[in-house]
């Protein structure tokens, strides 16, 4: 039973993390109410079992696929229909399947990269009948973004200056070339209610390498300057989703 959710939660995983590649540029065929997708054929314990696969998700190399065709179990998705249709566990049977279901429908419908991820997260916490926190797979796990301090050629600059994540995800600022460099955020472009000085590192960094890492949980605009080279235009932007 346990090898079976691992290779649930792995199938889920390689689909959310192909539907997550494509950001903003979702491509989902609806034939009304019903979308044609893939199931993948494995061989679980020596018994043959369909796994479905997302909508718009490739058969994987090396793997059987069979087209589903119909699949109308009240009121659910066909991904969770045949999710449900093809898991007998006891685990399972006890699965909130309206609830997965209407996570994976976000999944799919969703053009928004951050709502796709963490109804991805909740979806794949359901199947494996875990807390939300214990969801630990790449696939949806946050996000740490990288952000360059002095570009490779010298100049004094954030790369990349505009940076957009999730609420959740993390940047991490290293000092590149041309420091020292600090991340001091503008009190008066950030979200109400944050706390700029906790949000900033105004001790300078001067060794290569050097970094500096933060966490945002608040959504909206936030702006940033490098003290040392602001009159240089050393500044940046970050989006939290
Ligand atoms: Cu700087």
């Amino acid at each position: 039973m346990f090898s079976k959710t691992l290779m649930l939660i792995a199938l889920v995983a390689s689909n959310a993390s192909a539907r997550l590649h494509e950001e903003e540029n979702v491509e989902v065929e609806w034939e009304g109410d019903f979308v044609e997708h893939l199931d993948l054929e494995l061989d679980v314990e020596g018994e043959r079992q369909l796994f479905p696969l997302l909508p718009g998700t490739k058969c994987p190399t090396g793997h059987i696929c069979r087209v589903r065709t119909s699949n109308n179990v009240a009121g659910l998705s066909p991904l969770a229909a045949a999710m449900k249709s093809n898991y007998k566990t006891t685990l399972l049977a006890t699965m909130d399947w309206q609830e997965l279901s209407d996570n994976l429908d976000t999944v799919v419908r969703s053009k928004d990269y951050c709502s796709r991820r963490a109804a991805m997260t909740r979806a794949a916490g359901l199947a494996a009948g875990v807390s939300l926190a214990s969801v630990s797979s790449p696939a949806y796990a946050a996000e740490t973004k990288e952000v360059k301090m002095g570009s490779d050629a010298g100049l004094l600059a954030f790369v990349p200056a505009k940076s957009s994540i999730c609420s959740g995800d993390s940047v991490k600022w290293i000092n590149n070339k041309g420091g020292p460099h600090n991340v001091v955020f503008d009190e008066d472009a950030i979200p109400d209610g944050v706390d700029q000085e906790k949000i900033s590192q105004t001790e300078q960094m001067g060794e290569e390498g050097e970094s500096f890492t933060m966490k945002f949980d608040t959504k909206g605009d936030y702006s940033y300057y490098c003290e040392p080279h602001r009159g240089a235009g050393m500044q940046g932007s970050l989006i939290v989703a």
